[in-house]
């Protein structure tokens, strides 16, 4: 579908292209001239989303230039690429990344500025791409950030979600979820190429047939198509010149498709395949609890990885590619199972599109696909009905079936005589209904399976998949998780960042270790001092933010205690409403004087899945909490509770700098890494946590003295599970948690209401299935052992540094390190 590349022969055309000046003269030049010729506006008469879109794009053609040479390179050195495929990107704002890795920060702050142009308003113009729901799409954003800022060649994969994620608002205190309107302004940093789109089929049939050397084959004749069309996102390294590609994929119905039904005159089933198409890509996972719901979900999956597929073997290698060479070429990373489906669609290239014998096609699969879990728990673990995938993708089940065949026939030489193991492993479950079980699709064909964290990865050896462990030892591996340093330390906190650069110099933002040689610095009185000031500065930079953006008034001075994650059961807010309404108790009830409790002020993030019950009624809670708690005067000024709403990782990039306190409190052996917590760890706040996911190797690294560690561990947990976990005896003999149960059922804080709170208060007392109740007294105790620490301002500074010096390791470039070594087998380019 790709048109040919035109020679040229005009001298004016050759050589490499040419960059716009990196001066202020130069960029105001390009400035203006997409204001003029692209916005077709003039600077007097502009709009400030004017302004936005022409200095967005004057940015982007400095990274264009460097873009063009990287792919040129590309082609000219043909190395081993790694392609990321992933259903999610939290990519936040692009705009002033985009600066940083151009080194234009400046530049454009004085050109913008002499055009009578304020920066921070254009900034503030851009709406952050929401094309993910939490870790697992922040982690692909900070992964294709290293990839880049490392020099290593490479290309991000996804879904151009028409809408993002939702858009949090409370109304009366419950989560109201407005529609991600994110490309109703323009999108300026992305380039489509309708000209490159690739066709994708779904439903129809498969048939045999013999093929002119006499062999038999099949194919698949599909009974509807739709389009791919790619729209590239730039993703430029940290000052290295290079620029990677982010693809996203966008659906639209085919043309031919279109007219034929159209012109037989049923303009509704025109429109039906339109709109079948059309969404799609129109809204980031819709909800699956209905079957309308999770056919959509296995329809955007084999959309984005079929158009993923077809792209990187017809367009980016070259056409006389030996495909039997594959490996040599390309590593799909498979983030998680929503892409997993791409292992029947390789298949299905290479033996029914290629015409390669099923052997040799499935030697090449194994080596391309390597698989990362990001969960533990059973409900996350993708299955989808045969029904279903055999009437959306009849071949690909075919192949499923055969490499299923094949595999079982592996184990039972494996395991001989051991028919329960066959059935144990098999690809295909029988029950409750017959359906494939996507994580040990991926783990067969996988060259390498991974977890997110040391803890987790063991787990997933020992609980998830045993016996694949048993089988194929060498094929599981650990890669922790990592954040960008650039976005998460050097955009979000520039007097932090000036700190570090004064006191150790440049070039931690690309080598993070480096933060080590801070560690002396702790016992420095006067850099201790010059710490506290950045984090009371971020502080103050918080409070003008969500006045402004929320109309939200935090105290000042008070330790800043934060939470912010999706929500879920697992995670725990319910510990931390707890703690807070065990706070207020004390004083309230007058067991406690006011002034001796800690001045604290609790912020809250989270959004909850919009089908997900029992997390709105968290947040309903947390909500009224946070209201009666902040108009209570006898707690005035002490304690505070604030819920910014529709948390993002805009928020966060102000959120975190400022806080002390980072709350980590899942039960141990749920949460599979956590990375949040890397980044309040090296914007110096002091973990409170249990010993799960990261936080373990938080802890480890960081010292046990400067970690709040609180809570079952994992083995603990599974033996009070099964001794039989009675949450009630828990409450009947902790007079402290009794009594914030009590107050909340009392109705305390929804104005009398008990019903409100029911739901809640029953599932902690009978069910509490992430063992809330049993965690709570050390929970308690960890706090009160942060209160003392704070109370002394140098001892709390010093952990705080100490945390900040010794967490280089949770920057994402060592994790890419890791994925190279272990997984990839690739190297960054010289
Ligand atoms: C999440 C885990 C987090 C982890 C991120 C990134 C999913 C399915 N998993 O603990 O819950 O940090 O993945 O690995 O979103």
């Amino acid at each position: 579908s790709y048109g040919p590349e035109l020679p040229v022969t005009s001298p004016l055309a050759l050589g490499p292209v040419v960059s716009p000046p990196h001066t202020v003269e130069g960029f105001v030049k390009e400035f203006l001239h997409e204001l003029n010729y692209g916005q077709g506006v003039a600077l007097s008469r502009s709009s400030v989303n004017d302004q936005y879109l022409a200095s967005a794009r004057a940015v982007r053609s400095y990274l264009m230039a460097q873009w063009l040479e990287t792919q040129r390179r590309q082609r000219e050195t043909q190395a081993k690429s790694v392609a990321y495929l992933s259903a999610e990107y939290l990519l936040g704002r692009q705009f002033d990344n985009a600066l940083l890795a151009t080194g234009l920060t400046d530049t454009v702050e004085k050109g913008l500025a002499a055009c009578g142009i304020d920066i921070d308003v254009v900034r503030a113009q851009e709406i952050e791409p929401g094309l993910g729901n939490g870790g697992l799409g922040r982690l692909a954003a900070c992964f294709v950030d290293s990839l880049a800022s490392m020099n290593v060649s490479a290309i991000g994969y996804g879904i151009r979600y028409e809408f993002g994620i939702f858009r949090q608002t409370f109304v009366d205190g419950r989560q109201v979820e407005q529609p991600d309107t994110w490309l109703d302004l323009g999108s300026p940093w992305e380039v489509a190429h309708p000209e490159n789109s690739v066709q994708v089929g779904f439903g129809g049939r498969t048939e045999t047939y013999t093929d002119d050397d006499g062999v038999e084959r099949t194919r698949w004749i599909p009974d509807s198509n739709v389009k791919g069309i790619p729209h590239n996102y730039l993703v430029p390294g940290y000052q290295n010149g290079r620029v990677n590609t982010l693809r996203l994929w966008s659906a639209v119905a085919t043309q031919s498709f279109d007219l034929a039904i159209f012109n037989s005159g049923d303009y509704t089933a025109a429109v039906r395949a339109q709109t079948f198409a059309e969404n799609i890509s129109k809204v980031l996972y819709p909800e699956d609890s209905t079957p309308q719901g999770r056919e959509l979900r296995l329809q955007q999956q084999y959309f984005f990885v079929a158009c993923s597929i077809s792209d990187f073997l017809n367009y980016v290698l070259p056409a006389d590619f030996d495909i039997t060479k594959l490996p040599e070429r390309i590593i799909f990373q498979l983030n998680d199972t929503h892409p997993v489906i791409a292992i029947p669609e390789l298949m299905r290239v290479l033996v029914d599109d290629r015409g390669m014998a099923w052997d040799e096609a499935w030697a090449i699969t194994q080596q391309c696909f390597a698989y990362t879990c990001h969960t533990l728990l059973p409900e996350a673990l993708e299955v989808w009905p045969t029904e279903l995938l055999g009437k959306l993708l009849p071949r690909h089940l075919e192949i499923i079936y055969r490499i299923n065949d094949e595999f079982l026939a592996e184990v039972r030489k494996t395991f001989p005589g051991d028919e329960l193991k066959a059935r144990n492993m098999s690809i295909i479950a029988e029950y409750p209904e017959r359906s494939v079980r996507m994580a040990y699709l991926a783990t067969v064909a996988g060259a390498k399976v991974n977890g997110v964290a040391e803890l987790h990865s063991q787990l997933l050896r020992d609980k998830v998949l045993p016996d694949f462990s048993a089988m194929w030892p060498e094929k599981f591996t650990n890669v922790t998780n990592g954040v960008t340093p650039r976005r998460f330390i050097k955009l979000a906190n520039p007097l932090l960042s000036t700190l570090i650069t004064d006191t150790i110099g440049v070039g931690w933002l690309n080598d993070l270790e480096r933060l080590r040689e801070l560690e002396p610095y702790a016992e420095d009185p006067e850099f201790r001092a010059s710490f506290r000031e950045v984090k009371a500065a971020n502080k103050v930079r918080l409070r003008a933010l969500l006045e402004q953006r929320d109309g939200l008034v935090l105290p000042e001075d008070a330790m800043l205690d934060v939470m912010v994650k999706r929500l879920h059961e697992y995670k725990r807010q319910l510990l931390k409403v707890l703690h807070i309404v065990a706070l207020y108790d004390l004083v309230v009830s007058g067991q406690a004087k006011i002034e001796d409790i800690t001045p604290r002020t609790f912020v809250f993030g989270a959004k909850a899945a919009p089908g997900y019950r029992m997390a709105k009624e968290i947040i309903h809670l947390i909500n009224r909490v946070a209201e009666t708690v902040n108009n209570d005067p006898r707690v005035d000024g002490r304690l505070a509770v604030a819920f910014p709403p529709n948390y993002n990782v805009t928020l966060a990039e102000t959120l975190i700098p400022a806080a002390d306190l980072s709350e980590q409190i899942s039960l141990a052996g749920k949460e599979a890494s956590g990375t949040g917590n890397m980044k309040f760890a090296l914007n110096g706040a002091l973990t409170i946590g249990t010993d799960d996911g990261a936080n373990v190797e938080i802890r480890q690294l960081v010292g046990d003295d400067n970690f709040f560690l609180f809570g079952l561990s994992e083995p603990q947990v599974e033996e009070l599970q099964a001794k039989g976990y009675r949450p009630s005896a828990f409450y009947e003999s902790n007079e402290s948690l009794r009594r914030a149960i009590d107050l909340i059922a009392s109705g305390a804080f929804t104005g009398g209401d008990r019903e409100a709170v029911g739901p809640i208060v029953g599932d902690l007392l009978y069910n509490d299935r992430f063992m809330v109740l049993a965690d709570y007294q050390s929970y308690i105790e960890a706090q009160e052992r942060v209160d003392e620490r704070y109370a002394d301002p140098d001892a709390w500074s010093r952990s705080a540094i100490l945390n900040v010096a010794r967490s280089g390791f949770f920057s994402s470039d060592r994790a890419m390190t890791d994925y190279m070594d272990r997984i990839w087998h690739v190297s960054p380019r010289r």
